[in-house]
């Protein structure tokens, strides 16, 4: 078919999803220039708030659209002069046609052509205030503590679904955290009775997209309360001098991608709320919260205790994982103090020495076999192949730029020397001096993954009139796929642990030469 644009998941990445030059509707957004507090784009819906319509509040005093009660509040809010975001919400009485609406102001600024705006993003709050400061510092203190006390990354992940579950009352909440390649996977849940599982399941990465991750490390809280929403527009869409759209990165009632909110709907949610998981400022993954019963908005200050939370679990999360690799390396450090008497005793080979006894380089690393190659003889340990092509091997490691090499997809990465190496799916070697090699081996692990719906079946292009429309995937239903031919990967700890052995090695070697030297004269 000639004219047809190629629509595949890179579209997904090109969408502006700052720019959409739309709110949700459970709020009205005003952008204002300052010091003079005047309207220069607003939503359309400020007239169901205020009374007054959209086009008659452009290049109007704040105080003509909000009264003068909730315009002084903000200004003396604006000359306290210190990061707004920190003291959000403003509580303020919104001068309505029927008289005074109680709302929460969140500001914050955003640019625009050149300039800045102040962005007063306007929600009712009508029913009681859920969380008044001490009722949020109790609700959170009780999670702070569990979270301090948590045993295992497991039990922190749990800890962290149920008390945000706790706290927001959705449906389910989830934390979903992403692998190297940004694929997911949820990690911990909590959900209402009735409703299945999604714990253990995995999503390919095209689910959120580039652009979106990078949004949601800078913005990291975002609800919809109601999918089946109206967008409203902001009036003027674009910047007169500029021709710019206002930027939304940091709004709270940014309008959502569409292609998104029809991924909700194939997924049967009603209402979904984010936060944001990070490690040194990267996305690490999301506490994901979803409502199947009916829209759930959720008020400002509720959102607030729920982004601590998260703040204060990213922070749990990075000190539990370096607590993790750091037990793994006192293992690795403990065990390559005994390997090294062991192999400096120039009474026995240096290839007998390394793969003879027990805590060897099998306890350095762990591994399902070993294969060393030194002083011209090649010997191993644990679990190797007795036909298992060692001269192949070794002059593959050297052959590698570098040092340590690490492997865990042999079939994939290096088909020929798989080919020698029945058995083995994933390889670290050390090269050392004079041709000698040191070579830990691992099994394939052949694993299960579950993952919520074909992920080779992620978006569906269709024609609509002229164009072509993207949509995700219509079915969710778990596919499994066996992954194969892969071991299980080398931990940091681990290939740092190899790496300091092979510089140990490399003194054992000088050492051992010298004897021989010594001994030859
Ligand atoms: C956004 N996608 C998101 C978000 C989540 C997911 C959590 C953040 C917004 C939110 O809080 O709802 C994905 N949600 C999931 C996953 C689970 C879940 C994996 O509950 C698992 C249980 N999405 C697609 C395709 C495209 C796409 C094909 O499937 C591209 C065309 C886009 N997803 C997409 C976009 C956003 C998004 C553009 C950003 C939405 C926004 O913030 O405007």
């Amino acid at each position: 078919v000639t004219g047809l644009p190629v629509v595949d998941l890179d579209t997904c990445a090109d969408e502006p999803i700052r720019i959409p030059g739309s709110v949700q509707p459970h709020g009205v957004l005003l952008a204002v220039s300052e010091p003079d507090l005047r309207v220069r784009h607003v939503s359309a819906n400020v007239v169901d708030l205020t009374g007054v319509a959209a086009t008659e509040a452009l290049g109007r005093p704040l105080a003509d659209v909000l009264g003068a009660e909730a315009a002084d509040v903000l200004a003396a809010h604006l000359a306290a002069g210190d990061d707004l975001r920190v003291r959000n919400p403003v509580h303020v009485r919104v001068a309505g046609p029927a008289g005074p609406v109680p709302a929460d102001a969140v500001l914050h600024r955003l640019t625009l052509g050149g300039g800045t705006l102040l962005a007063v993003e306007l929600e009712v709050a009508d029913g009681p205030r859920p969380f008044s400061f001490p009722n949020t510092y109790q609700a959170v203190r009780g999670a702070l503590e569990r979270f301090n006390h948590a045993a295992t990354l497991e039990d922190l992940y749990d800890a962290a679904a149920q008390e945000v579950r706790a706290l927001t009352g959705f449906d389910r909440v989830m934390v979903y955290r992403f692998d190297a390649d940004h694929n997911g996977e949820v990690v911990a849940e909590a959900r209402r009775a009735d409703l299945n599982a999604f714990l253990g399941l995995h999503y390919p990465a095209s689910d959120i997209p580039p652009q979106a991750r990078a949004l949601y490390e800078t913005n990291w809280i975002r609800t919809i309360p109601d999918v089946a929403y109206t967008p409203v527009p902001i009036v003027p869409p674009f910047d007169a001098a500029s021709g710019e759209p206002l930027d939304l990165t940091l709004s709270v009632l940014r309008s959502v991608s569409p292609v998104h909110l029809e991924y909700l709907t194939n997924m049967g949610v009603h209402a979904s709320m984010s936060i944001s998981l990070l490690h040194d400022g990267r996305l690490w993954g999301l506490v994901a919260c979803h409502h199947y019963a009916g829209p759930h908005p959720v008020p400002f200050g509720t959102r607030a205790a729920a982004e601590f939370l998260g703040s204060v679990l990213s922070l749990r999360l990075v000190a539990r994982a370096h607590d993790r690799e750091l037990e793994r390396e006192l293992e690795a450090q403990a065990a390559i103090a005994q390997v090294l008497p062991v192999a400096r005793d120039h009474d026995r080979a240096l290839a007998q020495a390394l793969t003879g006894d027990d805590p060897g380089l099998l306890s350095v690393v762990p591994a399902h076999g070993l294969v060393v190659v030194a002083d011209g003889q090649s010997a191993t340990a644990g679990d190797v192949a007795r036909d298992l092509d060692v001269d192949a091997l070794r002059a593959w490691v050297l052959a590698r730029p570098d040092a340590v090499t690490t492997r865990t997809a042999l079939v994939d990465s290096d088909p020929e020397l798989a080919a020698v190496l029945p058995d083995v799916a994933g390889l670290l070697a050390l090269r050392l001096p004079d041709e000698q090699v040191v070579v830990w081996l691992r099994h394939e692990q052949v694993r299960d993954i579950y993952w919520g719906g074909d992920p080779q079946n992620k978006a569906i292009a269709r024609r609509e009139g002229d164009h072509v429309r993207l949509s995700p995937r219509k079915s969710f239903d778990r596919w499994r796929e066996v992954v194969r031919g892969r071991s299980e990967p080398w931990a940091p700890a681990h290939v740092r642990a190899a790496a300091d052995l092979r510089s140990r090695l490399l003194e054992v070697i000088i050492l051992r030469n010298r004897w021989q030297m010594a001994a030859a004269h």
